[in-house]
């Protein structure tokens, strides 16, 4: 009888061991973080600091881990990667997004946003949550919006005043086709690169320029070998803290909250780390010996993307109204 007791209340330690171990691996869950910035880059803070707090606020529950400078594939690649669950989190900037979610190619249009402002006001109401019901629909749940700044070109040969000085300059662009219409309007020639080959390809003359914000110009070592940066300014694209749909579908409400309100406290962060970041890179570029000019007439090339516009409404006559209310949006 007493010994009977003593094995029943031993299977009943088991049985409970067992199963808080599996409660505890089926809960426990590590993510994978994409991200293509190195360390100390405004975004990488930003999404480490989204981890350290969803960890502490689910007790490790989940335990989300980034990898940096895209050692995880290339950004089309970690977009599929994100969205077949591979990856469950990332910081995807919209612009290779375009091929993916025809939606978001809107936010590719050169010269569609004024100014940073416009752009939040954009993303952060009922516009942006257009954006992010198309981004669920192939399985990526924004659910936040991060800044990058303003786009402007940059190369070996000259400082870039009007269209006809980027006649002839091979520049490297994002993967989208609407960047290779946007530089053959001006006058140049566009070449999709993935964004590791572009200062090996700047190096040997490959490419004669590129394009993007003074903290990638800086922090990608570009500015190394690209001794001109014009201020085009003609690409103001958000980027999104997105979660993998199946990562997310998986989350109980309680940690739907947590991850959302870490995701919109992480964008918060990242929006005053850009502030800061941009004029710190600027500064290391200007003290690195290169010219960065003004453009007098930013009107002239606006005015050159029509075609780019017309011939993008004819093909999606659909998402006119997008571009019609995101140009009212004040
Ligand atoms: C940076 C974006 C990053 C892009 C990169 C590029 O933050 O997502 O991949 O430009 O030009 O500004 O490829």
């Amino acid at each position: 009888m007493y010994n009977y007791k003593i094995n029943v209340s031993l299977a009943t330690i088991a049985t409970a061991s067992v199963l808080s171990a599996l409660s505890f691996s089926a809960q426990a869950a590590e993510w994978r973080g994409w991200n293509i910035h190195p360390e100390g880059y405004p975004n990488s803070d930003a999404l480490e600091s989204f981890a350290e707090k969803v960890a502490e606020r689910t007790e490790n529950r989940i335990e989300p881990r980034l990898y940096h400078n895209a050692v995880l594939g290339d950004q089309p690649d970690a977009i599929e990667q994100t969205r077949n669950g591979a990856l469950d989190f990332a910081n995807f900037n919209m612009g290779p997004m375009g091929p993916i979610v025809k939606e978001t190619n809107v936010l590719s249009l050169p010269f569609l946003f004024n100014n940073r402002e416009h752009m939040y006001e954009v993303m952060d109401g009922e516009i942006g949550d257009r954006f992010a019901a198309a981004l669920e629909d192939e399985g990526l749940v924004a659910l936040s919006w991060f800044e990058s700044g303003a786009r402007s070109l940059y190369n070996t040969e000259r400082p870039v005043e009007t269209p006809e000085d980027v006649e002839g300059l091979k520049i490297r662009v994002m993967n989208n086709d609407l960047y290779v219409e946007m530089i053959e309007a001006m006058g140049g020639n566009a070449t999709p690169m993935s964004y590791g080959e572009v200062y090996q390809s700047l190096k040997t003359g490959v490419l004669d320029g590129a394009e993007n914000n003074f903290p990638s110009f800086e922090s990608s070592n570009h500015y190394e070998v690209s001794q001109y940066y014009s201020l085009t300014e003609h690409l103001i694209i958000p980027e999104c803290l997105c979660v993998a749909k199946s990562t997310w579908d998986s989350l109980s409400e309680e940690y739907k909250t947590i991850v959302e309100e870490e995701a919109l406290a992480a964008a918060e962060l990242q929006r005053e780390l850009w502030s800061e970041g941009s004029k710190e890179s600027r500064k290391i570029v200007e003290e690195a010996g290169v010219a960065i000019n003004e453009v007098e007439d930013k009107q002239v090339f606006q005015d050159m993307m029509q075609p780019l516009y017309d011939a993008f409404i004819e093909e999606n006559p659909d998402l006119e109204s997008l571009i019609t209310d995101i140009r009212e949006t004040i």
